[in-house]
């Protein structure tokens, strides 16, 4: 133990002075106007408004998005044939009769109506005397500030346009500026893809566009009202044209009558009310007032986390897409590239879910077409879990409540699902869903909630939240470990299994030399059930609630078949036999859920299943799609392996060149910076910043009342012999900044908000330290304080 010495927080702070000489490593730069939305546009976004700024010259492009509006209806979906068929499945499965079992699992559940996110419409700036080429061409997506801009010259005359979503204002606020008096002329209208639409222009300033979707009958709203400075204004019904104007300020606000109320989704609204009312608030400001608030209520939330890899400052200077290349072709010589990539998944998460909107979905909230890939909807065998793995460990709480709301809505269509085709208490979710509250068992995988309430389980682990725990994340874990429970059958051997269970989207080849996908207790339902038993037996405890349920877990977990268990082949079994992987390089390492995001896998605790996993990961095979290469990352961080972690985040940052699904050898980063499948996939921008985050620091080992061991630079690879971290979160409510040089430990500081015992270790070297809430400590690289 050593003896612990309270400093002020503010006089502390290591590493304000290095980040602030990396301004420049907060943008992304582009030296063309975008040409498609999705591997060029730049992003902003609010939560629930996302905007994507194309910087074309003579008609600017503005894709406008707004989280809830989707396509379809509730739908569900239900099929009577495979509700009556499932006892008679779960027997045979329980019986390990796969091969009868299989044919009771060919349902038909119906998904009519499932729909997609939807884009809202492209905003249309038609800019007066653009007709020339222009010079000085930047297009900058600042992340310290949330704003995307373009500047140029066009002839004596330098032009400005910048674009913010501000989440205080629920407004997008756009500013186009020029070094001459009246220099700004534009037409500006909507340009909406969808059906059933109206504009209208209510005066000379204000422009609004209506619509109802077809088969819901949602309907939603864009106001959008122009200051201009100097100038005319005039409309037409459809456009509003300005005039000689010095400058220009746009604000757009959007609004849809959805509600995650189930099972109605909708509620009476005054669309053009809300949305007046957010126009005229934020025209009062105007546009130095609103960008003031969105510095205030962002700032804090970005800065908190700040991570400086030193890079060469002109690869800082290239255009993005120029320096994925460059880095590609170094074979990854660019360390702040890696440092741009972790803040952007921060900026992208800020950006895409905050309180009131959906949670980020597989592209966030940006989206500008009809019929997006998978629906741009929420996968729940990966994508949606890994969307959240960074906001615990990078330190973004605040980006967590739309994923809670969202989970609080699905467990009642979701129960209604787990008791009709189960008899189960809790809640299902099927292996996609969407704000309709899809729950029809499409896949007849049951893991889904648990996974998911694990994920908000470790939230609270980081922060130390009890009211979080008690009032958003137990009634979701609770739910979730009995529905697993419930979903148990005893196999011969007397153990109990999940049934019917599967390993997302890969099947198993059986004794008979056929395909099967269900059987009773695939490895990642077994590690689903034991992390959710085991979290809701800590979480009950701690709040001091249902003590039958307590018993009744305890019960589950002694008799529960083993969740993870070595092959004879040396890998880790992804089912309860050693039957082997049709395709055995599949994206999905499902059986790994225990080594990462789940707890039960370690290199020093248990080094023979370490080892597995580690053979299993290298014999999955390379060439990942994005978050599958995300994931390896983590997986390999995990087990301690930098170089292996580092060369997975490589795959990531390759230039991505098409637009079209790719299911094997995808992956890899769009002019934007946005991560691929491909297509634009998000979760891997968000699973390269938990990446990282593992990287740098590891706290999985232990428990809430006993403390967890607190691993610095576990996994931190050769590329990054020098470089801080500020802010990143242990659990037990710590926040730590770490320096090091010549791949060594310089510097911790540590802030404890919970007052409570940490176990810190790097490498050899370990310290056990009981803190004071409120306390921070600075230590030196013996873990001595300093
Ligand atoms: C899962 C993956 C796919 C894709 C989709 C959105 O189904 O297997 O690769 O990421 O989600």
């Amino acid at each position: 133990m050593i003896k612990s010495r309270i400093l002020p927080v503010l006089s502390s702070v290591l590493i304000t002075s290095l980040a602030c000489l990396h301004a420049a490593s907060d943008c992304i730069r582009l030296d063309k106007p975008a040409g498609n939305w999705m591997t060029d546009a730049l992003p902003v976004g609010n939560g629930r408004l996302g905007a994507m700024l194309f910087g074309t010259l003579e008609t600017e492009r503005v894709l406008l998005n707004e989280s809830s509006l989707w396509s379809g209806k509730v739908d569900p979906g239900h099929d009577a044939k495979l509700a009556a068929a499932m006892p008679e499945l779960r027997r045979l499965l329980a019986e390990g009769r796969i091969q009868e079992a299989e044919k009771l699992t060919k349902g038909d559940v119906k998904r009519q109506h499932f729909g997609a996110y939807q884009p809202l419409a492209e905003l249309r700036l038609k800019m007066a005397g653009h007709d020339a080429a222009p010079t000085n061409y930047l297009r900058k997506l600042d992340l310290a500030r949330a704003s995307a801009s373009v500047s140029y010259r066009l002839g004596d005359t330098s032009y400005t346009r910048e674009i913010i979503a501000s989440y205080p204002d629920q407004v997008i606020a756009m500013r186009i500026s020029a070094d001459k008096a009246a220099s700004v002329s534009t037409r500006i209208s909507f340009n909406c893809v969808h059906k059933n639409i109206r504009t209208s222009t209510p005066d000379n300033r204000t422009l609004v566009l209506s619509g109802t979707m077809p088969e819901s009958g949602l309907t939603w709203r864009a106001r959008l009202a122009i200051v201009a400075d100097g100038g005319t204004s005039r409309s037409d019904g459809s456009s509003l044209t300005v005039e000689g104007a010095d400058s220009l300020v746009i604000f757009v606000a959007a609004a849809t009558d959805y509600a995650m109320e189930w099972p109605a989704c909708r509620k009476d609204r005054d669309l053009d009310g809300i949305t007046g009312k957010q126009i005229a608030a934020a025209v009062a400001k105007g546009w130095a007032k609103v960008n003031a608030s969105h510095l205030a209520d962002y700032q804090p939330l970005f800065e908190r986390t700040r991570l400086v890899l030193p890079t060469a400052e002109e690869k800082e200077k290239l255009p993005a897409d120029k320096r994925v290349t460059t880095y590609a072709k170094s074979g990854g010589k660019d360390p702040g590239l890696e440092a741009l990539l972790f803040h952007y998944g921060r900026y992208l998460l800020i950006s895409s879910s905050r309180r009131g909107g959906l949670p980020a979905n597989l592209q966030g909230i940006w989206n500008g077409s009809t019929k997006p890939a998978w629906d741009s909807d929420y996968h729940t065998d990966i994508n949606l879990e890994m969307n959240y793995w960074a906001s615990s460990a990078a330190n973004l709480s605040e980006c967590v409540p739309p994923l809670l709301d969202f989970l609080h809505f699905q467990r009642k269509p979701g129960g209604e699902a787990a008791k009709k085709y189960f008899g189960a208490r809790g809640f299902f979710m099927n292996i996609y869903t969407n704000p309709w509250g899809y729950a029809a068992p499409r896949w007849l995988w049951p893991g889904a909630t648990g996974w998911l309430a694990n994920n908000v389980y470790d939230e609270f682990l980081f922060s130390g939240n009890q009211d979080y725990l008690r009032d958003r994340a137990y009634p979701v874990m609770k739910d979730a470990a009995m529905f697993l429970s419930d979903l148990l059958v005893e196999r011969p051997d007397g153990r109990l299994a999940v049934a019917p269970s599967l390993s997302p989207e890969i099947n198993f080849r059986y004794t008979d030399g056929k395909s099967y996908r269900h059987c009773a207790g695939a490895a990642i339902d077994q590690q689903c059930a034991h992390d959710v038993f085991t979290n809701t037996i800590e979480a009950a405890t701690l709040l001091g609630r249902d003590p039958e349920l307590v018993r009744e877990l305890k019960g589950k977990l002694a008799r529960l078949a083993p969740p993870v268990t070595v092959g004879s082949n040396g890998l880790i079994r992804e089912w309860p036999q050693d039957w082997p992987a049709v395709d055995p390089h599949h994206r999905h390492v499902s059986h790994l859920v225990a080594l990462h995001p789940g707890r039960m896998i370690d290199p020093e605790s248990t080094p023979e299943w370490a080892a597995a996993a580690a053979k299993s990961l290298r014999a999955r095979g390379t060439n990942n799609t994005g978050w599958g290469a995300a994931w390896r990352a983590s997986l390999w961080a995990r087990l301690h392996n930098g170089e292996e972690a580092h060369a997975r985040l490589r795959e990531i940052l390759r230039p991505c060149k098409t637009t079209g699904i790719v299911y094997r050898g995808g992956g890899g980063l769009y002019a934007n910076l946005l991560a691929t499948h491909s297509p634009f996939q998000i979760d891997a921008n968000f699973g390269l910043t938990a990446a990282v985050a593992e990287m740098l620091l590891q706290s999985d080992q232990g428990n809430w009342r006993d403390g967890f061991s607190t691993e610095l630079l576990p996994a931190l690879p050769k590329a990054w012999p020098e470089g801080s971290v500020k802010g990143l979160r242990a659990r037990g409510g710590f926040t730590i900044d770490i320096e090091w040089k010549n791949h060594k430990l310089t510097a911790v500081r540590i802030h404890s908000s919970q007052g409570r015992s940490i176990k810190l270790r790097y490498g050899a070297v370990k310290r056990s330290i009981t803190m004071q809430p409120g306390q921070v400590l600075k230590l030196n690289s013996e873990l001595a304080a300093d």
